[in-house]
Parts: C-alpha cells; sequence; structure tokens
C-alpha cells in the first residue's frame, strides 16, 4: 500500500471522521443547548414601562449634543394588555432590523444575536435580521450579511464573534453618520443593535441622535469581557450589574490560573505571572483572584490610591507637602512584590501565582503621567501636521528625538513645553522595549493600547534586580523545614543541634532561616570558624554546604498573558442565558420604538426568576474623559469600587491566601467552564458578594 492509501484508508474509516471532525459531541450539544426566557418574554405583546424612580446627573454636554435621547428614562419592559386587533397587527409587522459587533469579542455575542433574531421571526417570519460585517465597517460601507437560521444554528451559545466579525472603527464625523444613515435607509431598517463596550454604545447613542429624524431607532448592547459597564442610579439601585461576557472570560482566565497554581504548588520552582486583561478597570483581576486565591493580586484602583504616609509625615516635620508621595511609584511596587515573595520564601514556599491587571499603568502616577502627555503630543502633532505621528517617526529613535526637541524648546520656543527636560530624563531611563510600549498607536477611539505593552516584564525585571539586592543583604532565603534538616543531617551522620546554632537565626523554628550574614560559602566558613565548629583550614563539611544550597533562592519566572483565549472562549450557562435574553430585549426596545436605550438585564446577582428586562438610558451615562489629547464626551466606564463587598473579602483574604507561613496555600479551583444544568447559578463571585446587604 502506498503512502497516499494509507491515508485514504485512515481517512475513510468511519472512527477515524469522527474523531477529526470539526464538531465534536460536547460541541453539538452545546449548540442545541436553551437557554431560558425570561417570564415577560413568554407573552408576544410587550411595552415599555418607564420608571423614572431611576435618576441619573446630568451632564451639561451630553444635554447639548444628545438633546433627542437625553430625556429617556429607564424602561422596564412589561406585558401589554388590553391589546386592540390593531395594535397586534401593528407589533407583528413584517420588520427589518440590522446587528453589529463592535470592539473586542467576548463570550455569548452570538446568542444575542440569536435572541434578537429568534423574537423577530416569532413575530413575524418573513421578518429580516441584517448583520454588518467587521463592525462599524461594514456600516460604513454597507457590507453586511442577511442572518438566516443555519447561521444562527451553527453558533448558539458558541463564542467569538465570528458569525459578521467585528471592528473597531469610529463613528465620529458627520461624514460617517450620513454613511451610515444612508446604509439603513437603503437597507430599510426601523432598528439597528449595536453589540459593543463603553465607546461603543456611546457610538450607538451619536447614531441614535443622528437617526432620530429618519425613525430609525438604535439600541445597545452592553459587551465587554472587562466588565466595566455597570450602572446604577443616583440612589445608588444596581440596574445593570456586568457586561455579557464578563464571567466567561473569568472564569476561563480563572481556570487556567488555578492550573498554574497546580504547577507551582507541583514544582515548587516558579512564580507564575499571569496578566490579566481589562484595559483599565480591574474586575477580572478581582473575579480571577477570588476565584483562584491566587497568591499576590494587585487591583489597579487600589494602587491609584496609595498614599506614602511615611514621606507625607517626614515632610510635615519640616512644615511641607511631599506631593510626590500621592500614588504609587513602579519602584514602590516592585518592594511590595518583593516583600511577599521574601516572606514565602521563608516559609519554603519559593513559588506562587501572582496576577497583574493589564491596566496596571494607569495606576502608577509616573507612567500615566506620560501616558497622557504622549497622548497630547500624539494627537498635537497628527492635527498640525495633518500627517500621522507614527508613520512620520516610524523607528523608537525617530520618536525619541522628536520629544527630545519638544523638551529643549526646539520645536515651540515660546510655548511651555509639554515634555519638559525632566520628562525627557526620567523617560530615557526606560528600557527601550518599555519606551516603546508606551509610545504604541492609540487604537480608533484614542485609548492606549495596554494589550500591546509588556507590563508584567518592567514589573519584574525590576522584582528580580532587587531580589538580586535582598539576596545579597542575606533577606531573601528559603526557609528548611526542621525536621527535613534533622533528618537530612541525622541520615549522615552528623548531630543537627551542633550546627544549628551556627547556622540558623531561630534554630528551634519550625522553619529555619540560615543567618543573614551568610550568604556565600566564604561566609558559611568563617561563621562556621567562629563558632569553633571548624578550623580555618578545614573543608566545610559536605552536608552543612548542601543545607546552604538549598537554602539560597533561585527566582524563576513563567509571565503569562491572559486576554484574548479568554475573550474568544465559549459563553459560561450564565453569559449564555444572560445574551440570549439581551437579544430579547433588544427586539422589544426596537419593536417598541425606543431609541439611544442599553438593552439591560437588572438582578443579574440574583437567581434567573428575578431576572428583568430593560431599558437603559445611554445618553444620561456620558461623561467628558480625555482621549487622543481632548476631552471627549463618552459612556463612563465602572471602576472597582473599593468600598465594595467584593473588593472587602479580597482584601480580608489577601494575607491568607499569600500564605507566608508554615500551612498550606489556599488555592481554590473554579473548574471548567460549562453551559448547561442549573449552573447559570455559577454567576461572577464579584455580583454574589456585592448582592449581600447588611
Ligand atoms: P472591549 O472594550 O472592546 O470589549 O475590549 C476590551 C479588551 O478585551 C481589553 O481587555 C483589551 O485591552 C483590549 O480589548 C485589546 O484590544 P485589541 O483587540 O485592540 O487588541
Amino acid at each position: 500500500m502506498g503512502s497516499q492509501d494509507v491515508h485514504k484508508h485512515i481517512l475513510d474509516h468511519p472512527a477515524a471522521g469522527r474523531v477529526i471532525a470539526n464538531n465534536n459531541p460536547e460541541i453539538l450539544e452545546r449548540q442545541g443547548f436553551v437557554p431560558n426566557r425570561i417570564k415577560i418574554f413568554d407573552s408576544v405583546y410587550t411595552r415599555l414601562s418607564d420608571q423614572p424612580q431611576y435618576r441619573f446627573a446630568v451632564n451639561k454636554e451630553a444635554e447639548t449634543v444628545l438633546p433627542d435621547i437625553m430625556k429617556n428614562p429607564v424602561q422596564k419592559v412589561v406585558r401589554k394588555n388590553d391589546i386592540s386587533p390593531g395594535e397586534k397587527k401593528a407589533f407583528l409587522k413584517k420588520r427589518r432590523i440590522g446587528v453589529m459587533f463592535s470592539g473586542g469579542p467576548a463570550p455569548g455575542g452570538h446568542n444575542v444575536i440569536a435572541g434578537l433574531f429568534d423574537e423577530l421571526k416569532a413575530c413575524n417570519p418573513e421578518s429580516r435580521l441584517f448583520g454588518f460585517i467587521l463592525g462599524a465597517d461594514g456600516l460604513l460601507e454597507s457590507r453586511y450579511v442577511e442572518i438566516k437560521k443555519q447561521m444562527v444554528d451553527a453558533l448558539r451559545n458558541m463564542g467569538g464573534f465570528s458569525m459578521i466579525k467585528t471592528g473597531r472603527t469610529k463613528i465620529d464625523t458627520p461624514k460617517k453618520m450620513a454613511q451610515a444613515l444612508k446604509t439603513c435607509q437603503t437597507l430599510g431598517l426601523e432598528g439597528l443593535v449595536v453589540i459593543g463596550g463603553d465607546d461603543s454604545n456611546t457610538n450607538a447613542a451619536f447614531l441614535a441622535q443622528h437617526f432620530i429624524s429618519a425613525g430609525i431607532s438604535v439600541i445597545g448592547v452592553p459587551k465587554t469581557i472587562d466588565g466595566d459597564i455597570q450602572v446604577s442610579s443616583d440612589d445608588g439601585t444596581k440596574l445593570l450589574a456586568a457586561s455579557f461576557g464578563f464571567h466567561s472570560a473569568a472564569r476561563a482566565f480563572s481556570q487556567n490560573i488555578s492550573n498554574l497554581a497546580s504547577d507551582a504548588a507541583s514544582d515548587v520552582k516558579y512564580w507564575h505571572v499571569c496578566k490579566v486583561m481589562g484595559r483599565v478597570a480591574s474586575h477580572l483581576t478581582l473575579e480571577a483572584v477570588l476565584q483562584t486565591h491566587a497568591n499576590l493580586a494587585f487591583i489597579g484602583e487600589e494602587l491609584a490610591e496609595y498614599v506614602d504616609t511615611e514621606r507625607l509625615e517626614k515632610a510635615a516635620e519640616k512644615g511641607e507637602i511631599d506631593y510626590t508621595a500621592y500614588g504609587i511609584t513602579l519602584r514602590h511596587l516592585s518592594r511590595i512584590i518583593c516583600d511577599a515573595i521574601v516572606r514565602r520564601a521563608a516559609f519554603g514556599k519559593n513559588y506562587g501565582v501572582m496576577i497583574i491587571p493589564e491596566g496596571i499603568l494607569e495606576s502608577i502616577n509616573e507612567i500615566q503621567v506620560f501616558i497622557i502627555k504622549l497622548n497630547k503630543i500624539i494627537a498635537d502633532f497628527n492635527t498640525i501636521h495633518d500627517l500621522d505621528f507614527h508613520r512620520s517617526f516610524p523607528s523608537l529613535n525617530e520618536k525619541l528625538d522628536y520629544l527630545r526637541r519638544i523638551s529643549t524648546g526646539m520645536l515651540d520656543r515660546n510655548g511651555f513645553p509639554i515634555w519638559n527636560q525632566r520628562d525627557d530624563e526620567l523617560f530615557n531611563q526606560l528600557p527601550g522595549f518599555f519606551q516603546e510600549g508606551l509610545l504604541v498607536e492609540r487604537d480608533l477611539h484614542g485609548n492606549f493600547q495596554f494589550s500591546q505593552v509588556r507590563t508584567e516584564k518592567i514589573i519584574m525585571d525590576m522584582v528580580t534586580d532587587y531580589l538580586g539586592v535582598l539576596k545579597e543583604q542575606g533577606v531573601y532565603k528559603i526557609g528548611i523545614e526542621q525536621s527535613y534538616y534533622q533528618s537530612f543531617m541525622a541520615f549522615r551522620d552528623m548531630d543537627p543541634d551542633t550546627y544549628a546554632a551556627a547556622l540558623f537565626t531561630d534554630p528551634a523554628a519550625r522553619f529555619l532561616l540560615v543567618k543573614p550574614k551568610i550568604i556565600s560559602l566564604k561566609t558559611l566558613k568563617q561563621a562556621l570558624v567562629s563558632a569553633g565548629l571548624l578550623n580555618p583550614e578545614d573543608e566545610i563539611p559536605g552536608p552543612v554546604t548542601e543545607i546552604f544550597r538549598r537554602s539560597e533562592p533561585r527566582f524563576k519566572i513563567q509571565t503569562h498573558f491572559f486576554g484574548y483565549d479568554g475573550r474568544g472562549g465559549d459563553p459560561t450557562a450564565f453569559d449564555c442565558h444572560y445574551t440570549y435574553n439581551l437579544g430579547l430585549t433588544a427586539f422589544h426596545l426596537v419593536a417598541n420604538g425606543a431609541t439611544g436605550q442599553m438593552a439591560a438585564i437588572k438582578n443579574l446577582e440574583q437567581t434567573f426568576e428575578n431576572w428583568e428586562a430593560m431599558g437603559i438610558p445611554i445618553a444620561r451615562l456620558m461623561h467628558l474623559e480625555e482621549r487622543k489629547g481632548r476631552l471627549e464626551l463618552v459612556m463612563e466606564k465602572s471602576m472597582v469600587d473599593l468600598s465594595s463587598n467584593a473588593f472587602q473579602v479580597f482584601k480580608a483574604c489577601r494575607e491568607k491566601w499569600l500564605a507566608a507561613d508554615a500551612g498550606e496555600d489556599h488555592f481554590r479551583k473554579p473548574g471548567p467552564v460549562r453551559f448547561k444544568g442549573r449552573t447559570e447559578d455559577d454567576r461572577p463571585i464579584t455580583l454574589v458578594l456585592n448582592a449581600f446587604s447588611g
């Protein structure tokens, strides 16, 4: 048989066909899974009930530029009773709706489309759903596909946004607005559903305002793994506890982090450093540490609040205020990490797992200042010269040279340079890879692209350097378990107690720490000689050398970036149910003529029976934010609330989870991402904790 025939023979075998098929039984089961429907959707006819009790502070700028949608109230989707035949007919009319993804993928997006599609077709099988390809680009270029049942069925409960793809284009000029409107009018759309994050919902609000006179409604859907779309009214009522995709991504990351915890605790030689997505807010890190009990985790929002009290007090003694004491520096952060590593090592644990939020640099003052200044410099260059900064200065050296010219006043002799010589000096002290990272091109919405900066490297390089210093100082040592020391020495016919006093700071401790002054074989010998255990001309006994070697730490790290994997993953049961109902809600908002609203599910933190379908006015969630060097009106991101139960629980448990003691680690296994059974009960831990009162 030739090799060609062997392949054919294998490929024709039914078992081979089964195992290499694109779909496996589990995927088929996932695709066939039917999410629950919120009770209200048992009813065909709905109406929107205004909820004026939920109020929001009004942003003046938003009021000016979004006048027609600014007064929208929060609305609840409710049953429409006493419906006339005419109203029934109107509700069941043939409709055309458009839908697009926008921004990064998030698990559950396909279910939003599935919910929207199912409800649209259930009301009238002749209704049509159009999907714009590659997000806003599809809308602007009129690139679309009609979404058919087969396409939806193939991707029910499945991750990614592959059905119609996504993009990050911003609809920010009158020309683009006109193009978008033209596409929707040509297609005869009654409504457009924008599934996206804060920037995309901002897009949706501006489109809604622009489409008002054309009578086309625009509805946003809260998507982002970052979890930073959350809405509370002024009285603190939670109207939306999380964006979709957050739970699935957090669970996917957590499962991997927990696997790394198993690895760390098994081969006891690595610190696994896990950078976790979340461009600005640290919700994903908080959820991941609650899911896994990793030894160390940093919440950017907490670091941003850091105050160096010692420094403040010193300055106060001189009657001064040291403003540099406010905010954490990279150096200080690296010291905190070192301290944790050293403390664990003292109990024999020279390994562990730490989680660093992707957006941690936002919380580090010195770096944040660079980011803001560089945003402005790049934006000004683009506007003044009508060129692109990155194309004009492709190499790092050219960029640095441009900055240097600003700092020396060569480019603007009259002005007060935004980039001064001190900035230039400090910036030039950073390693090249990091300078390049800080100069990386901003995305189309003007966001700094944290995912492209090797933040973990800059931090861990500083940690490694300082641990080297601590090792030299005799501070960083691996504790040796007393029982091990005893049996090790006894097995080699050495009296453990004879040497213990000379070697260890506290010979009676459960974990023995070699004295700080013993940092080399030379200093070990000196210690033994001065204790009268060795003559200067004698060799150090082999077992003693071995014990010393065991106390010497080698700091080894493995870095991991969790982001794209989790955001492309399949949704959890929670997200399957959540997103399907968001799709149903989006349909009912369009069908009831709402516009400028974001589909939302209230009471996500409670059991499914309590979930409520809502519309939240996007314009009321707007604020001014620095983007590309100027203030722009965008939907406000929700940051980790340091007074929240979830953060407080983490704070209360972190010392225990660090496990810098003689006990075991406290790692938690969250288990795999699931999609069926009563697993919608498995919801984000942060949501569950934050829902507790009293
Ligand atoms: P969205 O806000 O669009 O959901 O995207 C969030 C995110 O996943 C961030 O966590 C991450 O910083 C960013 O996308 C990376 O984006 P890109 O796709 O441009 O690499």
